[in-house]
């Protein structure tokens, strides 16, 4: 038996690679919808070898539908999803909006896909964010291991995951550097192109970001509230693909060995040794690929069970689209 699934924000970036995941996955659909605003409803997008035209949310009847996988913006999701959840459908949601609402579960497979169940409360899973995503899917193999006390993480974020627009202004900035004509920033702060900007989102009251605040919430919610983290996140002229150094405080004795050892075929993640032939992976080669990468995992002396390890995914499929796509295959699997 199918699903009758509509994917909100359908035209953007990570609604369009739901639409290409539900395909290369199989995922067992009678019918898709694609939405958005009224602003583009009349456009095509691509679902495999057919063509859908989207649908103007704000006009769409929510009954019949069983799942929907959303990413519009957080005001949009706020508007729309207990609409949609209370016609009966599942609602997964990619935006901050549900995130920390606590009858909202906030879902990565690999590490609390238990927590799916309390999607009754509310008929609405939460996707957590992109950098969140790919660090606790590396943690938690780690955490089993030795608990994890304190985390400091830093982010190198590449400018997909602020949209198409973003992708657009550093292609066409990187362009006009050498044409002596670059455009002016208006997504980003300062200029990208040939630049790194150490602010993600907006500030807030104690000077932190807001996609730092996230990190530090977001592994508490999933992992662990005991965990500490402090987030420090940088937008990086990328296209595609989140990398993260992250360090680690652990609670127990570990060491890399261990760690590598607990890493090496842990769900979602490939382990890349630098005794390996790729030595260690950068955002340019794990474009389109599923995974979580981690390498350069090894000891830091300067405190006790201390670790490093840089982490690499692809920040529209396992940062956003797949993980959505792979709560959606748990939820038919095992509570629809
Ligand atoms: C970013 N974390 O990379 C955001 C997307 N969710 O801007």
């Amino acid at each position: 038996m199918g699903y009758k699934v509509a994917v909100v924000g359908a035209s953007g970036n990570v609604g369009r690679e739901m639409l290409a995941t539900l395909t290369e996955r199989n995922f067992p659909v009678d019918d898709v919808v694609a939405l958005a605003s009224s602003r583009s409803a009349g456009r095509e997008v691509s679902f495999g070898d057919d063509t859908l035209k989207i649908q103007d949310l704000a006009k769409y009847d929510f009954k019949g539908t069983d799942i929907v996988l959303s990413s519009p913006g957080a005001k949009v999701s706020a508007e729309f999803a207990p609409r949609a959840a209370a016609a009966g459908a599942v609602v997964i949601d990619n935006t901050s909006h549900f995130r920390m609402d606590p009858d909202v579960p906030l879902v990565v497979p690999e590490v609390n896909a238990y927590a799916i169940a309390d999607y009754k409360k509310k008929g609405i899973i939460a996707n957590p964010n992109c950098s969140t995503i790919q660090m606790v899917v590396a943690l938690k193999p780690l955490h089993d291991l030795a608990i994890v006390k304190r985390v400091v993480v830093s982010t190198y974020q590449s400018v997909s995951g602020a949209g198409k627009d973003a992708m657009d202004e550093l292609f066409n900035q990187t362009r006009g550097v050498f044409m002596n004509n670059a455009p002016a920033p208006e997504v980003f702060t300062k200029t990208i192109a040939f630049n790194v900007i150490p602010q993600i989102d907006m500030f807030m009251d104690d000077h932190m970001t807001k996609e730092e605040w996230k990190m530090v919430v977001e592994t508490k919610k999933i992992l662990d509230p005991k965990i500490k983290v402090c987030a420090n996140c940088v937008r990086v002229p990328v296209f595609i693909g989140h990398a993260a150094m992250v360090n680690v405080e652990f609670e127990n004795d570990i060491d890399a060995t261990m760690a590598k050892r607990a890493l090496q075929g842990a769900p979602g993640i490939t382990l890349i040794d630098l005794e390996s032939e790729m030595e260690y992976v950068t955002p340019a080669e794990i474009a389109g690929e599923d995974n979580v990468f981690v390498s350069r995992v090894r000891e830091d002396v300067t405190v006790e069970n201390g670790l490093n390890f840089w982490c690499v995914a692809d920040n529209l499929r396992k940062g956003a689209a797949l993980n959505a796509v792979q709560i959606a295959e748990i939820l038919v699997r095992e509570y629809m």
